[in-house]
């Protein structure tokens, strides 16, 4: 039995964590699956993924405190490298990937939803960093990409103070690109993937990559990084394709992996 689900619809990946009855906590079970799936993911034919929680009440209430409780100070590093080797995973998937955040999104569960490329809530999400009220410091990269999606000081806040942050909130602090009705979250978020599918695969791939990896560097490196991502995208099929259409005043003929 896996506590991770995936099903594929034309080119998008749904990912569901499916722990319910323990509000979809990640225990380390959860985090050997969900690299499991992870890796099973071809993306010769996915061209967007979005994980999301089972249930309606809560995308990932965070790591599994029970797990966690008697853990020594080794094994709790080791718990979080696990976790924070299952979420770069995520970060750095050569796809975009969209968390669909469905209730609560606490402590790993923000975090998870922080590894994803965005965030798009249902009017129900919670999100917070409890970990300071539980005597530890967040521990699946919560104090780095906080900060670098929202900013230092209101990350500081959210971390210091434990505080829970409402969708229309999170909206307002940029941790989430939109919020729609808790019953339409898995349409919107269909049709958010199914738009970046349309578009060239390799040029949004390259995208990413070129935006993840810019944002680590330098602004000269960056636009160097930029610059050979551009230059890649013109051996592809994709780019003749289009740019011939757009100058022959027709449609683009179907984009190729
Ligand atoms: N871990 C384990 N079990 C959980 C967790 C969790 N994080 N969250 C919920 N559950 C379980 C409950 O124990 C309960 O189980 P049972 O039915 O067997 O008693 C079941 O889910 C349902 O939960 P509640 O009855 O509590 O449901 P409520 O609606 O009353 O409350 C809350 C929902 C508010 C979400 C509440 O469950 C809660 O506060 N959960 C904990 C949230 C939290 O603090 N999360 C952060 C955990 S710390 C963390 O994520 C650190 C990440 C970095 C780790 C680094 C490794 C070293």
């Amino acid at each position: 039995m896996s506590y991770v689900k995936y099903e594929q619809k034309d080119f998008v990946g749904m990912i569901t964590i499916d722990r319910e009855k323990a509000l979809n906590a990640l225990n380390s079970e959860v985090l050997t699956d969900l690299e499991a799936v992870l890796d099973s993911v071809s993306i010769d034919t996915t061209r967007c993924l979005i994980i999301t929680g089972a249930g309606q009440k809560s995308f990932v209430a965070g790591a599994d405190i029970a797990e966690m409780s008697s853990k020594t100070r080794a094994e709790a590093e080791a718990f979080s490298a696990k976790g924070n080797a299952v979420f770069r995973k995520i970060e750095s998937f050569p796809i975009p990937v969209i968390a669909a955040v469905n209730g609560f999104a606490l402590g790993g569960g923000c975090e998870l939803s922080l590894s994803c490329d965005i965030r798009i809530a249902a009017e129900n999400a919670v999100f917070a960093q409890p970990e300071a009220g539980l005597g530890i410091t967040a521990g699946f990269g919560g104090t780095q990409r906080l900060a670098r999606t929202i900013g230092i000081g209101k990350a500081k806040e959210m971390l210091y103070t434990c505080g829970k942050v409402k969708a229309e909130e999170a909206l307002k602090l940029g941790l989430v690109n939109a919020v729609y009705p808790t019953d339409q979250l898995m349409d919107e978020c269909l049709k958010l993937a199914g738009r970046i599918a349309g578009n060239a695969p390799i040029a949004v791939r390259a995208t990413k990559k070129a935006v993840n990896d810019g944002i680590q560097v330098d602004i000269d490196s960056g636009i160097a990084i930029e610059a050979a991502q551009f230059g890649t995208c013109f051996e592809t099929e994709d780019q003749k394709n289009a740019m011939t259409a757009f100058c022959e005043k027709r449609k683009p003929d179907p984009f190729v992996n």
